[in-house]
């Protein structure tokens, strides 16, 4: 999958119809009153939000959007017809802003939601309308009204409920295909996961959105690695979930490790680093990580509140897990 979160797109609004200048002509009649009908409104460039998509690859082809413009009114006090409206559909948690004015938009938050974000001109009103006591044949008629047109620039922040953060391998996508609907790549080396994957998570009855970004290393913040450019995929998230594979003979000093992830998130943003946090243990069912992984479960609890041992492969601490970011999520919205 090619993961775009980045476009700009130019956008037409159509222009309403004119209004229409006639009048009646009937065989008797020798002077008709004017019947000239209204134009149409233009049609409009809306988003509408899919939960269904989670890139804007799609966006990426589409350099300009351009909608209907209204029809022009017509004698017998015809209206023209309306401009079609076009529709964007885009990710949920896309945000879109004017290139120019940094206007914002839009953001795009739930499954279904739309917005317009060029409106259509107004349909000119047709000589009809404009007939008066003193003036009985007016050749006064509108022209119908400019659509809007602007470059708009489409950012997608994924919006999950929980991102998962953690070295490469650490075992973060393994994890979300134990526990989601999605499917990331999983190997045993580093940045097998090249772009973020977003998954739904069922538990007990609650559904909620998981992000797995591609793993952080030291340095990432000044461009190590894959950098901290899909951070902002976890800067809207509830909580963050911070595995530490203990199992790993590289990883030394897991409280080192721990303090490496810390210090990324804290370099991109306070709000990252404020964030309440699950510290995860993985791979529990490796044989011989015990003694390491009780001393280094003693360390991080000091630092953390919530320290939860799993095993993804084996399936186990999952639902315990699960129980503490319902906890979190819970709390979350009651504050
Ligand atoms: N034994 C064991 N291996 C695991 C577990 N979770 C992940 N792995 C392995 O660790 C490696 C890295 O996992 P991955 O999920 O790709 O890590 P990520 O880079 O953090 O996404 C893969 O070879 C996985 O099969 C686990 O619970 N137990
Ligand atoms: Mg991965």
């Amino acid at each position: 999958m090619k993961f775009i979160d980045e476009t700009d797109i130019e956008i037409f609004a159509g222009d309403g119809g004119d209004g229409a200048v006639c009048f009646r002509r009937e065989k008797y009649v020798p002077k008709g009153g004017p019947n000239g009908g209204d134009g149409s409104r233009g049609g409009s460039v809306i988003v509408k939000a899919d939960g269904g998509i989670t890139t804007l690859l799609d966006a990426r082809y589409r350099k300009h959007i351009r909608a209907d413009k209204g029809g022009n009114g017509m004698g017998k006090e015809m209206n023209g017809r309306s401009g079609e409206d076009v529709v964007l559909t885009l990710p949920v948690g896309t945000i879109i802003t004017d290139k120019d004015t940094h206007e914002k938009l839009a953001d795009l938050t739930f499954h279904g939601q739309e917005i317009v974000i060029a409106k259509g001109g107004k349909g000119g009103l047709g000589n009809m309308n404009f007939a008066t006591s003193t003036n009985q044949a007016p050749r006064k008629a509108q022209k119908g009204g400019k659509g809007e047109q602007r470059i708009v620039h489409l950012e997608l922040k994924l919006l999950a409920d929980v991102g998962l953060v953690g070295f490469p391998n650490a075992g973060k996508s393994t994890l979300i295909t134990v526990i989601s609907n999605a499917r990331p790549k999983i190997a045993d080396y580093p940045f097998t996961t090249k772009v973020p994957y977003l998954g739904v998570v069922k538990h007990k009855g609650v559904s909620f959105t998981m992000a797995d970004i591609p793993g952080l290393i030291e340095g990432a913040h000044v461009g190590a690695g894959l950098g901290i450019r899909f951070l902002k995929h976890i800067e809207r998230t509830r909580i963050i979930v911070h595995l530490i594979d203990v199992a790993n003979p590289e990883i030394k000093d897991p409280m080192k490790a721990y303090s490496v992830i810390r210090n990324e998130l804290k370099s991109y943003s306070d709000h990252l680093a404020n964030l309440p946090e699950i510290v995860v243990l993985t791979k529990t069912d490796i044989p011989d990580i015990n003694k390491k992984a009780v001393k280094f479960e003693k360390e991080i609890k000091k630092k953390a509140k919530d320290v939860v041992l799993i095993s993804a492969v084996a399936r186990k601490g999952l639902s315990e897990l699960l129980d503490k970011v319902l906890r979190h999520l819970k709390k979350a919205t009651s504050t």
